[in-house]
């Protein structure tokens, strides 16, 4: 059994998407951020960073924070969602690219253009341009492909499932789909899938998955 903390961000719907997809016990803890949770001592405890997600895993004690290396732990234990081989390198070197980039361009967007909008003309021109350089980036990879990783035209992995959560965002960072049909038409097959509304819900219910 998986205990989740969580709470209703892309970086947590990671996690509850994986553990949905993988058909695994969890129990989720909801982590309010805007009370927040996050600096209880309790939680610090488990994720010494102050951020969702984290895990706990009941069998074994061990307590994981880092969306990347929760979904990497969960794949290689459950030996899922993370191809073999050279193949796995490329996926990894993806699921990096994820939570090194593209994740923090677009949290920094989200800040600049959602909660902040009208205070810097230059500092949104420059969001605009990384939220564009990362969804180009994102469009020639799946250009062909059904899925980021994996061999011939792809296979569903975790690359996908730490990428996915940050463009369901994509109203919030005003990217426009339509221009990136690659990323349009892999959003929408994601979109699709049980597991992943299931884990889009998590803590809670805010709102359906949009689609573009
Ligand atoms: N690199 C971390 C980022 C985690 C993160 O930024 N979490 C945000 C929510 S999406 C958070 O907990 N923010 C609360 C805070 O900064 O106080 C990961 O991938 O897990």
């Amino acid at each position: 059994m998986i205990d989740l903390y969580t709470w209703t961000t892309p970086n947590g719907r990671k996690v509850s998407i994986m553990l949905e997809e993988l058909g695994e016990p969890y129990e989720v803890h909801p982590v309010d951020l805007s009370h927040g949770d996050q600096h209880s001592p309790e939680f610090l405890a488990i994720a010494p960073s102050g951020r969702i997600p984290a895990i706990r895993d009941r069998d074994s004690g061990m307590t994981l924070m880092e969306s990347g290396v929760i979904l990497q732990w969960l794949a290689e234990t459950r030996g899922r969602f993370l191809p073999a081989g050279r193949e796995r390198w490329k996926a990894l070197e993806w699921c990096y690219w994820q939570v090194g980039q593209l994740g923090p361009f677009l949290g920094q967007a989200h800040q600049v253009l959602k909660y902040n909008r009208g205070r810097t003309a230059e500092s949104e021109q420059k969001c605009r341009e990384q939220v564009a350089r990362v969804y180009a980036t994102l469009d020639a990879r799946l250009r062909g492909r059904s899925y980021i990783a994996g061999a011939g035209t792809g296979e569903y992995s975790i690359a996908d499932i730490l990428t996915w959560p940050w463009v369901s965002r994509f109203e919030w960072h005003q990217a426009d789909l339509a221009d990136y049909p690659a990323v349009r038409d892999w959003y929408l097959r994601i979109a699709d899938r049980p597991a992943v509304q299931a884990g889009y819900r998590q803590p809670h219910y805010v709102n359906d998955v949009p689609l573009p």
